[in-house]
């Protein structure tokens, strides 16, 4: 398996050892084949070589662009010669065989890191020199490809001994994939963080027009008032906050305005992290949302605009947000995966050393401890923000439909007296699970109806969201809670209208219940619980959330 060296091919940028490297193959007899500027210096080192466009009948063409891009070349270099076919048909062709590939590629890094124009940059991603790399290491059997001149001595020790070894070229060939996959992610990288963002930066320079506009319908910075949509009736008042870089998805122009005296997410300092995108406030603003709902260190995890998980703290717990957060994580660690979290207290270091080994795109809370800003800052993908010392919602909600505005109250728990529960099913239930059905109550209104939400011990263990029935959402809340649906508690946002989905949280082993109640059949939803021996309660009040 060693395979004499007769023809090398030698296409290379960086010309060190180069010389060297002709000084032996002249000295063995190899014929060599090369690019133009490799070329010229070997023919400066006083050896005789042959220009590729000799080989291939086609000059080097469009800068540069096509040299090596031809069958005269690659077929030379992809021919099994073990195969006595690919042997009569390159003899057929005219093609002789090359036995060594010595190329490295256009310097694409180094040009990126001297800080060249883009143009420049996008002419040294080498095409040619990866193809001739590749197809050498495909064709090991009968190639040796060295890509890097720490390997010269090696291929000159091997030509001089009179060939190069199979295991030589096989050790060689693993170094070349390597090095074009290498050279391929350092292209795509600077696509991403160059190309990509200067798309952005037109795209929101287009953008600015529509902005202009957005900014009259709002009412920010118009000198006519007759422009005005909707500040009269509604005195909305606000300024334009910060342009995004797109709306919900990459192709719709968006802005943040901020209105005039709030004190909610959209005045929240970013103290880390790349910019907040439009679902980022969405996501924070629910996640916010729902950890506000509760007066004992809450977290509320939210995965598009849903809480994938929602915990009290552990009342014992020395860490009280460290332990809220471990549990809220625990109900769905795969969905939490990329989640929006909220804390209603400052951030403990207990609580950072655990979000730092989870992907977290936000973290919101009414501060951080400076440990637990330091660890949680070294990370590049989270955005840290901080709530206004004052943080509160709006008291009203706006919902925009084609042609119009919804208006409504904020829906709050501000008037919230679970004394008033009215028991219609089973035995009054000890206070633990008291605890436990108040704490599912408030966690459900978190939840895009039809909302179901199991609970156990203040933290959420099966969510089941956003379903066009209140079946379907059982059963999500129960196969998302597994073998944690037995025993434990369920809130439902709004009434069942049937007793089916209630029979699928109690065959799943829920013990107690809690729904607004009020549905025409109510008897029959009682009765159900009642056959279980499941204590349920109404509440008389319903959160929607949609
Ligand atoms: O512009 S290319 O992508 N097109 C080619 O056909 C080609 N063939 C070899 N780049 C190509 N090369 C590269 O040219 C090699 O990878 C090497 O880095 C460089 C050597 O060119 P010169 O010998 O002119 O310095």
């Amino acid at each position: 398996d060693v395979i004499p060296v007769q023809r090398a091919l030698i296409s290379v940028s960086d010309k060190t050892g180069l010389v060297e490297l002709a000084n032996s193959l002249a000295a063995a007899g190899v014929e060599m084949v090369s690019t133009g500027s490799t070329a010229a210096t070997i023919r400066d080192a006083g050896h005789d070589v042959t220009d590729v466009a000799a080989v291939t009948g086609f000059p080097e063409s469009l800068d540069g662009r096509v040299k090596t891009l031809h069958p005269s070349v690659h077929a030379g270099i992809l021919a099994d010669l073990r195969l006595e076919a690919h042997e009569n048909q390159l003899a057929d062709l005219s093609i002789a065989p090359f036995q060594l590939v010595v190329v490295n590629l256009y310097p694409f890094v180094e040009t990126v890191e001297s800080g060249a124009e883009p143009a420049d940059v996008i002419e040294q991603i080498d095409i040619g020199g990866p193809a001739l790399v590749r197809a050498s290491a495909k064709n090991h059997p009968n190639v040796a490809i060295v890509v890097d001149p720490e390997n010269y001595p090696e291929i000159i020790t091997a030509v001089g001994a009179g060939g190069s070894t199979l295991r030589l070229r096989q050790k060689l060939a693993s170094l070349a994939f390597e090095h074009t996959a290498n050279y391929d992610l350092s292209v795509s990288a600077w696509f991403t963080e160059n190309v990509y963002d200067q798309w952005q930066d037109d795209a929101e320079s287009l953008g600015e027009e529509i902005l202009e506009a957005f900014d009259s319908i709002v009412g920010a910075d118009s000198d006519d008032p007759t422009d005005l949509l909707f500040p009269e009736t509604l005195a909305i008042e606000a300024s334009r906050g910060a342009v995004l870089r797109y709306g919900e998805n990459s192709h719709q122009a968006a802005a943040l305005y901020l209105g005039e005296g709030g004190q909610g997410i959209a005045q929240a300092v970013q103290l880390h992290g790349k910019e907040m995108s439009y679902n980022n406030y969405v996501d924070a603003d629910a996640a916010v949302r729902a950890a506000f709902d509760f007066s004992e260190p809450a977290v509320a995890i939210i995965k598009h605009a849903n809480p994938c998980g929602i915990a009290v703290a552990n009342p014992k717990a020395p860490d009280a947000i460290a332990s809220a957060h471990h549990r809220a994580h625990d109900c769905d660690p795969v969905s939490a995966f990329g989640g929006v979290i909220a804390a209603n207290r400052v951030v403990t270091l207990g609580m950072a050393e655990t979000v730092s080994q989870i992907f977290t795109e936000v973290l919101v809370a009414p501060g951080f401890e400076p440990a637990a800003f330091e660890l949680l800052s070294a990370k590049k993908n989270i955005r840290l923000l901080e709530l206004p010392a004052d943080y509160r919602r709006s008291s009203l909600e706006l919902r925009q439909i084609s042609g119009g505005l919804l208006v409504q109250e904020t829906d709050t728990f501000d008037t919230l007296d679970t004394s008033e529960w009215r028991l219609v099913s089973g035995p009054e239930v000890d206070d633990a699970t008291r605890a436990d059905l108040e704490f599912a109550w408030k966690a459900c209104r978190a939840v895009k109806s039809n909302a179901i939400l199991l609970a156990h011990a203040g933290a959420s263990v099966g969510v089941g969201m956003g379903q066009v029935n209140r079946v379907d959402s059982c059963h999500l809340a129960v196969s998302r809670a597994g073998e944690r649906a037995e025993g434990a508690v369920a809130a439902s946002d709004a009434f069942f209208p049937f007793a089916d989905g209630l029979e699928v949280l109690l065959e799943a082993g829920v013990t107690a219940v809690v729904q607004p109640g009020g549905s025409v059949r109510d008897e029959e939803v009682i009765a159900a619980a009642t056959a279980a021996g499941v204590s349920m309660y109404f509440t008389g009040e319903r959160h929607f959330f949609h």
